[in-house]
């Protein structure tokens, strides 16, 4: 059972009202094992009192990389609900609980494939990357999941079984960035030891995912950005 005693007033006052009707969306429930086992609006899903009582959903976080290879970093808006203004990898959200997204034979492909038709709709919504630019899908790869959960501000918080997709964009392709404002407030492309400088510079701040991932997987797998064959494809889930 999910508790919806929180008003909308204790919730959601001050914040933005774009972002509050992004709230209404329905995430995929998720038992122990990234099985579906329902849908939980994103207010609900994200709400600590319900985490704490075990609620965890599915969500994805995308990786682009240019020819150079470098990586394609976001700010978040300081109209996002949860973790405003921090850094973070590309993109992040959550595949919907509709067919195009859910994984209905809920075999990992399946799923890995909602998370990819997710990733090429909020791309597009959140960094105005057009769907038909990355929705051939060759450039997707899938890594891992990662299972994790992150309190943000009250009340708040995260609790995710998160899909890591790479995107490397090919020599000969171009890539459309127009952020969304009331997504993205700003935007870099980092080498890996940019983005290790940015990480001992009090000024930045980032995501816990971000760290997460950052930690224990993402200097490893950029080395390899090349040819992904070795590490792409794990099967477990991986409990942070
Ligand atoms: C949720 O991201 C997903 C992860 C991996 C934290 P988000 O808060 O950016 O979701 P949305 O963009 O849908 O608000
Ligand atoms: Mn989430």
């Amino acid at each position: 059972e999910t508790s919806n005693e929180k008003t909308e007033e204790t919730c959601f006052s001050g914040h933005d009202e774009e972002q509050i009707k992004l709230m209404n969306e329905n995430c995929i429930v998720l038992d122990w094992d990234d099985n579906a086992i329902g849908a939980g609006t994103k207010k609900l899903c994200h709400l600590m009192d319900n985490i704490e009582k075990g609620l965890l959903h599915r969500a994805f976080s995308v990786f682009i990389f240019n020819e150079k290879g470098e990586l394609l970093l976001q700010q978040r808006a300081t109209e996002k609900i949860t973790f405003p203004d921090l850094w973070t990898n590309t993109c992040c959200s959550h595949p919907l609980c509709i067919d195009d997204e859910l994984g209905l034979k809920g075999k990992l492909d399946d799923k890995v494939k909602g998370a990819v038709t997710a990733a090429v709709r909020k791309l597009d919504h959140e960094l105005g990357i057009p769907e038909e630019e990355t929705k051939t899908k060759g450039n997707f790869h899938f890594l891992n999941r990662i299972h994790y959960m992150a309190p943000s501000n009250e009340p708040w918080g995260e609790h995710e079984i998160d899909y890591i997709l790479f995107y490397k964009i090919n020599s000969n392709e171009s890539l459309t960035v127009n952020p969304n404002v009331n997504e993205v407030r700003d935007f870099k492309w980092v080498s890996p030891n940019e983005l290790k400088a940015y990480f001992s510079d009090p000024s930045y701040k980032f995501t816990p995912w971000f760290k997460i991932i950052c930690e224990n997987y993402l200097f490893n797998w950029w080395e390899k950005l090349d040819d992904l064959s070795e590490v792409e494809n794990d099967r477990k889930i991986h409990r942070m």
